[in-house]
């Protein structure tokens, strides 16, 4: 489908830069880019994929010199003929650029738009625009390959396979009612209830966004201990910079402060939280108490800093009820301040570290930890970054199949089984985007920015 009007948008970020890439992209992107660029050889008339050096005017006026990449319907990434100029960076040249486009007849893109064109025509399907956003918006290198090759299709091609698999059965079951005087069976039900068990464990196994939420947004560490444990100075030692206020004033951190170091290519966001005490009083440090508490909730791990200057045990009653608190989660202790403690230290051990965050004494096995720890809660994840909309449809997906499933345990008519087989069926269409869903559609665009 070849839209209409033809739009264009600045590409690439706005601001000083060596290049700009203005996207124009219509049926008649060759036609406006004709009225501004002259090389030497009319856009119109050059082959797809390939480059043409020329001026660029906006009427009589020279903005710029430029490059023109040519992309012919339906080879480009929109499907639509494509003009991409790259022209000299900077807040001037790219914005007159545009400019002189807008003014021979293109229009303005929306946000995604160019995206959304793509998936119109069939370049990409839903997965693949999911996965274009997640790699724009990456913060870690790991989270971006696993994007990259969502992108490529790996996971609209499982969730082809499985859909495939689900239109024989129902067709062939459909087949049968029609023959439901005849006593044939075309479907062995004892094979289609091992397939059905098989994709509902598939969809189970695919429906964890733990890991895929830790690669688009980073693996959470929140630096939890009483006031003055040396969470502050914890975390400026693990960043290796001078980021959060350390003092002897017990309350130093109010509110909470947050920072990323990348370890093994995943985004580690550490978070000095305000110190937990039971008896204060003063409003402002309950509210920041109460951050914290909200922080430690969505934290994949927490550490416990205690002061072991005031003894092993200092702690405890704290980690308990954090223990309490977030009984699934991974909850570490670490005892500060060994270079003034006076109490005999044990070695470090998996669960309990032993270190100086002033001196910077063991927190190199604290890195190799978190390290270990990020790597393996995303390790099962290959080529799908996982999102609660994938999730909630896998959700809806398994409980269909399972319905299902009880039919044909139940022998029950044909009807039902495979009534509740298509419903699974829209689903997983849902999730590709075979089958629309306009308010799900603009949803995922409006996270997109302009030009993209
Ligand atoms: N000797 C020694 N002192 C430390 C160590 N870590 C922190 N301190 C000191 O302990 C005091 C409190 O440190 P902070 O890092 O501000 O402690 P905090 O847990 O962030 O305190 P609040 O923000 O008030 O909750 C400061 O005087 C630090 O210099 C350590 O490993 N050894
Ligand atoms: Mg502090």
């Amino acid at each position: 489908m070849i839209t209409d009007d033809t739009i264009c948008a600045l590409a690439t970020p706005p601001g000083v830069s060596g290049l700009a890439v203005i996207r124009l992209s219509g049926n008649d992107a060759f036609l406006i880019a004709d009225k501004c660029f002259r090389g030497k050889k009319a856009l119109a008339d050059v082959a797809s994929h390939t480059i043409h050096y020329g001026k660029f005017y906006d009427n009589d006026e020279l903005l710029d010199t430029v490059t023109s990449s040519v992309f012919r319907a339906p080879h480009s990434y929109t499907g639509e003929n494509t003009v991409e100029i790259g022209c000299h960076g900077g807040f001037v040249v790219s914005d007159e650029v545009t400019t002189a486009l807008l003014r021979q007849g293109a229009r303005y893109a929306d946000p995604g738009e160019f995206t959304r064109r793509a998936f119109i025509n069939g370049k990409l399907d839903l997965t693949q625009v999911e996965a274009v956003a997640d790699l724009i918006h990456s913060v870690s290198s790991r989270g971006s390959h696993v994007a990259a090759r969502q992108l490529i299709g790996g996971f609209a091609k499982t969730i082809q396979i499985l859909r495939q698999s689900l239109l024989s059965v129902c067709a062939l079951l459909e087949l049968e009612l029609d023959f439901s005087g005849e006593d044939i069976e075309f479907v062995d039900k004892n094979h289609l209830l091992s397939m059905l068990d098989e994709i509902i464990l598939t969809c189970h196994q695919l429906s964890d966004t733990t890991a895929s939420t830790i690669l688009r947004n980073g693996f959470q560490i929140g630096l939890a201990g009483y006031p003055n444990a040396g969470k502050s100075t914890l975390f400026n030692s693990l960043l290796n910079k001078h980021r959060s206020i350390v003092s002897p004033i017990a309350g130093t951190t109010r509110d909470y402060i947050q920072d990323i170091i990348t370890l093994n290519g995943i985004a580690i966001t550490i978070y000095d939280t305000a110190g937990l005490r039971n008896d204060s009083k003063d409003s402002i440090e309950l509210e920041g108490i109460a951050l914290t508490h909200s922080l430690l909730d969505s934290s994949n791990l927490i550490f416990v800093i205690n002061d072991l200057s005031l003894g092993e045990h200092y702690s405890h009653s704290l980690l308990n009820s954090l223990q309490d608190l977030y009984p699934h989660k991974k909850i570490c202790l670490v005892h500060n301040k060994v270079d003034i403690a006076t109490s005999p230290t044990s070695n470090t051990t998996n669960d309990v570290f032993y270190v100086s965050a002033l001196e910077g004494n063991g927190i190199a096995s604290i890195k190799q930890y978190i390290e270990y720890i990020a790597t393996s809660s995303t390790e099962r994840v290959s080529d799908v970054l996982l999102n609660q909309r994938h999730a909630s449809l896998l959700s809806d997906i398994s409980i269909y199949l399972s319905t299902a499933r009880l039919s044909l345990e139940k022998r029950m008519s044909n009807e039902f089984v495979a009534l509740d087989i298509r419903h699974a069926i829209s689903k997983l269409g849902e999730i590709t985007g075979e089958v629309l869903n306009e308010e799900i559609l603009n949803t995922i665009f409006s996270q997109f920015c302009i030009g993209k």
